[in-house]
């Protein structure tokens, strides 16, 4: 059987901020992670259009696209484009398990859910001529699962090839996050077992290594066990974490002993009115500044996560973030516009309150205003997210949020890995271009190499960082 797996992209609307580098930082692994239930004679290709041109004219067996929220109109039309010439296609991911009555009319079968227990019964159904529409993922687990196919990701054209994912889902709730509408009907938190996300650790090569689970840290005894087992490896590796996990117990520093070396955190608001409004519990009452200052004595960087436009936002919030992210040198930051994603209990509110302003998907990006706002309106929400990307990222506040830290090693680290990320824009775009950025991981290594923090410094030992750039959400 030949299988084509697609994860199309947003690019018809390409716009001023399409950053090609944002797209080939590293492997999505969905869809890799699914090519894993195919039999070994099976042919199997994964296009991800983020870094390639898409082939729409091959005829393939089977299709598979992978559908978020936006890149759902492109997917659908590559949908429609093959089923008109009698392939059979499967569409499933976030977006389809939010909306599958919107996705059914593209389709020829629907999953809602994570696909490990759904797409194999429905290879087997496809290969006995039985296969259903709907597909609905119950059983959870990923116990005994395949190795994902990394023989079929293209590993040259990202920066950072070596994606890992060692649960699904996080253990906490969230109104706007996509998690629980993901998750609904079954097990929203779960991980690998320790002794195969080790081997699959083992089985990468080079050093670094780009962890996407939504919060490694949320499960504290499987995550003290993996970087227990991972210390020994040489590995340096990025994640992302909720505040209170890294003020809890001593899971951090194993992290940073196994080889963490930045971590993307959800603060997502300054305000506590806030955190209550959006169910952030977790945040509520938590010393974000204690949370920074023990990533910095360990020498990890942070990526802050932040959320504008919650009701108890007003005018000065941005400014307020950006000098509170730089006084605290937080690394890179990550700001979206407050976005109401369907299936999320913050669009049922909002649409219960009549707050919705646009279901055209594509703006559902975190970079427009899709609702009635509250305290600000939607124009000052615009331009103070844009201006916050523009002030956070200035050469003098990144030389001013770099100054925050004690070791004067993490400053330079600081420096080159703000600077490298959001001002080189063009140096960027040719190596993608000449398809050459996988190249340049082990001289941007080279350049971040050395990371002496408190910590090290006590036992009298020096440990090494990495320079792949980050931009996760969570
Ligand atoms: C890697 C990643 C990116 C990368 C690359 C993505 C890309 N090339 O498109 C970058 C950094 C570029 C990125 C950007 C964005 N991202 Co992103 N990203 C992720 C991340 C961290 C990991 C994805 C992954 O590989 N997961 C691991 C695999 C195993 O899980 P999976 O992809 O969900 O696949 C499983 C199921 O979904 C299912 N499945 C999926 N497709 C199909 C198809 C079929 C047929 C079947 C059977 C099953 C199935 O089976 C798979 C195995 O269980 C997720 C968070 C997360 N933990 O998933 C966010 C996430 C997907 N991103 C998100 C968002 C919001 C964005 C942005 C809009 C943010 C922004 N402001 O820029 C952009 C836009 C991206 C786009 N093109 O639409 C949200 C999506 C919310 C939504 N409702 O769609 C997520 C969930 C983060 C979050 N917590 O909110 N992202
Ligand atoms: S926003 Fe982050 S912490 Fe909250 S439920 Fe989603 S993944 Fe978990």
């Amino acid at each position: 059987m030949r299988v084509k797996f697609i994860l199309p992209a947003l690019t018809e609307a390409r716009g001023p901020y399409w950053r090609p580098i944002k797209y080939s930082l590293f492997p999505p692994l969905g869809l890799a992670t699914l090519a894993g239930y195919l039999q070994v004679d099976d042919e199997a290709w994964i296009q991800d259009e983020h870094v390639e041109e898409l082939r729409l004219d091959d005829r393939p067996d089977l299709v598979v696209i992978q559908v978020y929220i936006t890149n759902a109109y492109r997917a659908y039309r590559i949908a429609d484009s093959y089923r008109k010439r009698g392939i059979f296609v499967c569409l499933g991911g976030l977006h389809v398990t939010s909306l599958p009555e919107e996705a059914k009319p593209h389709a020829d079968a629907i999953f809602i859910g994570p696909g490990e227990d759904t797409f194999p019964k429905f290879l087997d159904d496809f290969r006995s001529k039985k296969a259903k529409e709907v597909y609905v993922s119950f059983e959870r687990s990923l116990a005994g699962m395949p190795k994902v196919r990394r023989d079929l990701i293209n590993r040259r054209l990202y920066l950072v090839p070596n994606s890992i994912v060692v649960s699904r889902g996080c253990p906490h709730h969230c109104d706007f996050c996509y998690k629980d509408a993901f998750f609904q009907g079954g097990k929203s938190f779960y991980t690998q077992l320790v002794d195969d996300a080790l081997a699959e650790i083992e089985r990468l090569p080079g050093r670094h290594l780009y962890f996407l689970d939504d919060h490694l840290l949320g499960n504290a005894k499987f995550a003290a066990a993996l970087f227990e087992g991972m210390r020994g490896m040489n590995r340096v590796f990025q994640g992302a974490s909720t505040v209170d996990a890294i003020l809890r117990g001593n899971l951090i520093e194993k992290a940073a002993e196994a080889g963490l070396r930045s971590l993307f955190v959800g603060f997502e608001t300054l305000s506590e009115e806030n955190l209550r409004s959006s169910n952030k519990k977790q945040n509520l009452g938590k010393d974000y500044q204690k949370a920074i200052q023990r990533l910095d004595n360990l020498g990890v960087m942070i990526n802050g996560s932040f959320v504008f436009g919650l009701d108890d936002d007003h005018p000065d919030v941005f400014k307020t973030t950006v000098d509170w992210a730089v006084a605290n040198g937080i690394t890179t930051a990550t700001f979206h516009i407050l976005t109401p994603y369907p299936g999320t209990r913050l669009y049922a509110d909002m649409e219960r309150q009549g707050r919705i302003k646009t279901r055209n998907w594509d703006l559902y990006d975190t970079r427009h205003v899709v609702y009635e706002t509250r305290n600000l309106s939607a124009d000052e929400l615009k331009r103070g997210y844009d201006r916050a990307y523009r002030d956070f990222y200035s050469w003098s506040n990144i030389f001013k949020a770099g100054l925050q830290h004690e070791a004067p090693k993490h400053m330079f680290k600081h420096w080159a890995y703000a600077g490298g990320w959001k001002k080189f824009e063009a140096v960027w775009n040719f190596l993608i271009k000449t398809k050459q950025l996988n190249n340049t991981l082990p001289v941007l290594e080279a350049v971040l190499s050395k990371v002496c923090n408190r910590h090290k410094e006590n036992s009298d030992q020096s440990v090494e960082g990495t320079v792949a750039l980050h931009e996760q959400t969570t």
